[in-house]
């Protein structure tokens, strides 16, 4: 049990094109999170750069994923939404945690080697300290609970190999300073719900991701009804029909993709897609799902178009929520660097 206050986390990348998969695995575990938590929702631009990016896109990315998380249903005034780059103390923080993360920890890590490819060397070192970053994001406001998608259980293993670390490494300065045993509580993931790994529309075995150069492969938050129609219908299929039951699903990661997209938008569990649609053929099965797609994305897809053309508002949210942010950050670097024994 810990002994920290709960607090909630995440972020995401203004890197374009975001999608179903960033709605189901993240954003809407952020809106659901907020009845019970206090939650901190991070654009994180400063991980953006770890792959080049045009300034131009980049604001705009930025405001685009801050219209997202409130188009959504995150409330930027009962809770926080920010961007990285406002808060230094994060940067600040990923440095300490470089000293403290070890290089057999990050040579593990599955994603710099899928993102760096065979172009290692000349990948950006950033790209490769990203994990020290994500868990400085989330460290530097104590918080214990990270809502994420799949693929990031990883870089959350590691942001708990960092605290403990930390915490063993100066346990006696932490306990000198009147922080007890630990400094930093040890941050769970929340992957949580049907939809935790979206699929390629275009191929099963491939994460939905915003880079895809095939804009088929994924359903944008800013696709219309028409497009959002027209990418379903397309997305690939097997010739069988639908199960009645979820084992019926093994070996089939297409139609497994699309009752757990059908699932997490109707917000219940594939088996519940399949008692009622077993034995449907994909057809039918597509038809109900546009409907549900367009019912449930279409307003929102609406409201970012909306608060996309105010940026004034947008950067006013990111400002105000930048301030509060400070605030807890900062109070939590004085600590770290009186445990460090840096004078400040
Ligand atoms: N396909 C997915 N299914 C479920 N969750 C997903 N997430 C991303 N893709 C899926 C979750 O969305 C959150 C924000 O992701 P991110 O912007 O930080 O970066 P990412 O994981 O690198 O996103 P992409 O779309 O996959 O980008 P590229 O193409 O650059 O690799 C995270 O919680 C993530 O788990």
């Amino acid at each position: 049990m810990s002994l920290f206050p709960q607090r909630v986390f995440s972020g995401v990348q203004p890197t374009g094109n975001l999608h179903l998969g960033n709605y189901l695995g993240a954003i809407s575990r952020f809106v659901a999170l907020q009845q019970t938590h206090d939650c901190i929702y991070c654009v994180v631009d400063l991980h953006a750069i770890t792959v080049p990016q045009k300034p131009s896109e980049l604001v705009a990315n930025i405001r685009e994923v801050t219209a997202a998380f409130i188009a959504c249903g995150v409330d930027p005034k009962s809770h926080i939404i920010f961007n990285q780059s406002q808060v230094a103390e994060h940067a600040e923080l990923a440095w300490i945690f470089n000293c403290v993360a070890r290089m057999g920890w990050l040579n593990r890590m599955t994603q710099f080697k899928e993102k760096a490819g065979k172009d290692r060397e000349n990948a950006s070192v950033g790209l490769y300290a990203y994990p020290t970053l994500m868990a400085a994001d989330i460290l530097v406001y104590r918080a214990t609970h990270v809502p994420v998608g799949e693929d990031q259980k990883q870089h959350l293993e590691l942001a708990r190999d960092i605290a403990q670390k930390f915490n063993n490494d100066f346990s006696e300065s932490i306990a000198t300073a009147g922080y007890g045993e630990a400094f930093f509580p040890l941050p769970e993931p929340l992957i949580q719900g049907p939809a935790t790994r979206v699929m390629s529309l275009r191929d099963g075995s491939k994460k939905m991701s915003k880079s895809d150069p095939s804009d088929n492969s994924r359903i944008n938050l800013s696709d219309d009804a028409d497009t959002i129609a027209q990418k379903v219908r397309r997305a690939k299929t097997d010739p069988d029909v639908l199960p009645s039951e979820t084992p019926g699903l093994a070996g089939r990661p297409e139609a497994d993709n699309l009752v757990g997209i059908y699932a997490a938008l109707a917000e219940g569990s594939k088996a519940d897609v399949l008692r009622e649609f077993g034995g449907a053929n994909f057809s039918s099965f597509k038809g109900a799902l546009v409907d549900l797609a367009v019912a449930k994305l279409g307003p929102i897809g609406a409201d970012m178009r909306r608060l996309q053309a105010d940026p004034g508002y947008i950067d006013t949210v990111l400002r105000e929520g930048s301030v509060r942010a400070r605030a807890i950050a900062a109070q939590n670097m004085k600590a770290v660097k009186e445990v460090i024994g840096f004078i400040s």
